[in-house]
């Protein structure tokens, strides 16, 4: 209904309004906002919680796709051509194990190698993900909070014309081919959030929807989640009707969603308090039933993210 178009973007602005901010993020998009947020907010003020539902276990370790996009990417070791994996990589690893006829689908880089394995040790030593997270985070100079959004087996599976695919079987290795019916978040109902989680929705000022799928990253943490008592501000992963990366448009129209800013904002009606929209979509502004920032919501540099950020921590000091 009121569009609100902040031109001042100058980071970080004296106007920036410091919240407590709880981000609610899925890989590539959703790490690049929280990357933003890191750089304005001190540590206590913001804790990221990420979606696990796409995790699973390949080559006998136990991987954590967003999670890592998340930790390396406010590391600032994330690769910046994919927005997942490792910077200055190599794939002697993944190379042999093809060479001795193993699965390659999943590129796994050498260094990303060391962190499933150590974290497999860890898991199997009976350490919760919330515990190796939290210590994976101080060995890589993180200071603000990462949390998986539980510490119970939540798996991601899609209901596809070949049958039950799990997540990255279907997005990866079948590279989204097989036509896709729905989602089901195996282990959802019996799973409760991450030690830390709730205690930093209740303490927190306002909960950001960082640019990741709603259908696919954000659904399994509101699901686990379940409560928000707290103003819920979603950022538009669709730009101009296109998903910034990756093949989810063909996932929507497969589903019958039209990939728009609208029906991200349909999607989260019930939660939200404000919707961030990217400007070539500002036409659809007076039909979004909430308070809608229109602004550039392209991540193309650290200076974008650092600006989206002040833009929507700006957004929220209106409200
Ligand atoms: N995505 C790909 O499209 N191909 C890959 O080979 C691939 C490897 C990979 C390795 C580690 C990691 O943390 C992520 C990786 N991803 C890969 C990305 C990831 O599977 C998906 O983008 C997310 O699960 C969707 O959020």
């Amino acid at each position: 209904m009121t569009s609100t178009k902040i031109t001042d973007t100058t980071h970080p602005p004296s106007s920036t309004v410091h919240r407590r901010i709880v981000a609610l993020a899925g890989g590539v998009g959703g790490a690049k906002l929280a990357h933003g947020l890191a750089q304005i907010l001190p540590p206590e003020d913001l804790t990221v919680i990420v979606n696990t539902g796409d995790d699973f276990e390949h080559l006998g370790l136990y991987i954590c796709p967003d999670l890592d996009t998340v930790c390396y990417t406010l590391a600032g070791l994330a690769n910046p051509e994919t927005g997942w994996g490792r910077v200055n990589e190599t794939w002697n690893t993944i190379a042999n194990i093809e060479k001795l006829g193993g699965p390659n689908w999943f590129r796994l880089g050498d260094q990303d190698f060391g962190t499933h394995i150590e974290r497999t040790r860890r898991l199997k030593e009976g350490q919760t993900l919330t515990q190796v997270t939290k210590d994976f985070c101080a060995a890589w100079g993180i200071k603000h909070t990462v949390l998986p959004m539980t510490d119970s087996p939540v798996r991601t599976m899609v209901d596809t014309d070949e049958g039950e695919l799990a997540f990255q079987e279907y997005f990866v290795h079948r590279q989204c081919k097989p036509r896709v019916k729905g989602f089901r978040f195996d282990g959802v109902e019996v799973a409760g959030p991450a030690i830390g989680a709730r205690e930093a929705l209740e303490s927190a000022d306002a909960i950001v929807i960082c640019p990741s799928n709603p259908w696919v990253s954000v659904d399994p943490i509101l699901r686990v989640i379940q409560k928000i008592n707290k103003p819920v501000i979603a950022v538009s992963p669709i730009i101009g009707g296109k998903t910034v990366k990756g093949p989810a448009a063909k996932m929507y129209e497969e589903l019958g969603i039209e990939p728009s800013a609208l029906a991200v904002a349909k999607h989260y009606r019930t939660l939200l308090s404000g919707f961030v929209l990217d400007t070539v979509d500002a036409h659809l502004s007076e039909e979004i039933n909430t308070k809608t920032l229109v602004t550039d919501t392209l991540m193309n540099n650290l200076t974008d993210r650092a600006r989206l950020a002040t833009d929507v921590l700006n957004f929220i000091g209106s409200m």
